[in-house]
């Protein structure tokens, strides 16, 4: 497993949680000193990312950009893949299609977590797991056409009513045609909703993509009551070998808590 740490471009998002706030050269710099692999980045849209600053940027540091996060399709504009507007559906798919591109020439994975939505209004359900499953077919496939997965998040039950949990999300993926998406298994979301964080893990095993490193208080790994040492094990058995990306408040402050995660992530590891 590698480790990964985020680096938000997106103002909207100041309060949001994520570790690094002012840039790519100072989060990139600061995730290089404490011996991260990788960073995660959450940008206000495609084209706000400079490929060549990044690409210097990971080049300087020995770094990797483990996933880019589409949420502020969301944050800024409200835009999701089960808009009751096709317009806005539209305008969603266009807004990940785009980080998709950007991501994949960094190697990378792009993320869809809120811009998934939730069943409200005068929408069934059946019809937004229609429209989620339209979009997730169509940009799963455009994905793996660039050599990437699409990262899918379940979120907890106050984020969106589609899917809060690992067991429903691998049974709703497994029905779609396509085979270029896999879950992203956010600890804190998880912490809210399953009875057994690494039995639920164990459940996605093969389809598991991407973890969000967080402890139950979505504080670094460490600050909160969840217990890490069986969900590395459970991610271990099912042979998962991506990031473990902390997604997670900068509490008490960015630095202090990419410490906390780097030496957490290196605990979890050196355990047999
Ligand atoms: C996104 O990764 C996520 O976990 C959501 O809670 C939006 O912040
Ligand atoms: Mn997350």
């Amino acid at each position: 497993m590698k480790s990964a740490i985020t680096i938000s471009l997106t103002p909207q998002a100041r309060s949001g949680p994520f570790v690094f706030h002012d840039g790519l050269a100072d989060g990139c710099r600061a995730a290089s000193q404490l011996g991260f692999d990788a960073v995660e980045i959450f940008p206000p849209a495609a084209n706000a990312i400079d490929e060549a600053e990044l690409q210097g940027l990971l080049d300087r540091h020995a770094l990797k950009v483990a996933a880019i996060g589409t949420g502020a399709g969301w944050v800024i504009h409200k835009w999701s893949l089960t808009s009751a507007d096709a317009a806005v559906r539209q305008r969603a798919r266009d807004f990940i299609r785009a980080i998709i591109d950007v991501a994949a020439s960094f190697d990378a994975p792009a993320i869809i977590g809120s811009m998934q939505g939730k069943v409200e209004g005068d929408v069934t359900r059946e019809q937004a797991l229609a429209w989620l499953a339209e979009g997730l077919e169509e940009l799963g496939d455009y994905a793996a056409s660039h050599g990437q997965p699409l990262l899918y998040e379940f979120l907890n039950r106050y984020e969106t009513n589609l899917f809060n949990r690992v067991a429903p999300t691998v049974d709703f993926l497994h029905h779609l045609k396509t085979r270029g998406v896999q879950v992203l298994a956010d600890l804190f979301h998880m912490n809210i909703e399953e009875a057994d964080l690494a039995a639920a893990l164990s459940v996605g095993r093969g389809w598991i993509g991407h973890v969000h490193f967080a402890d139950s208080n979505r504080q670094a790994i460490g600050s909160g009551h969840t217990q890490i040492e069986p969900i590395i094990a459970a991610l271990r058995e099912i042979c998962y070998e991506g990031y473990l990306s902390a997604e997670i408040f900068p509490l008490p402050d960015a630095l202090t808590a990419a410490r906390q995660t780097i030496e957490s992530f290196r605990r979890c590891l050196a355990t047999k």
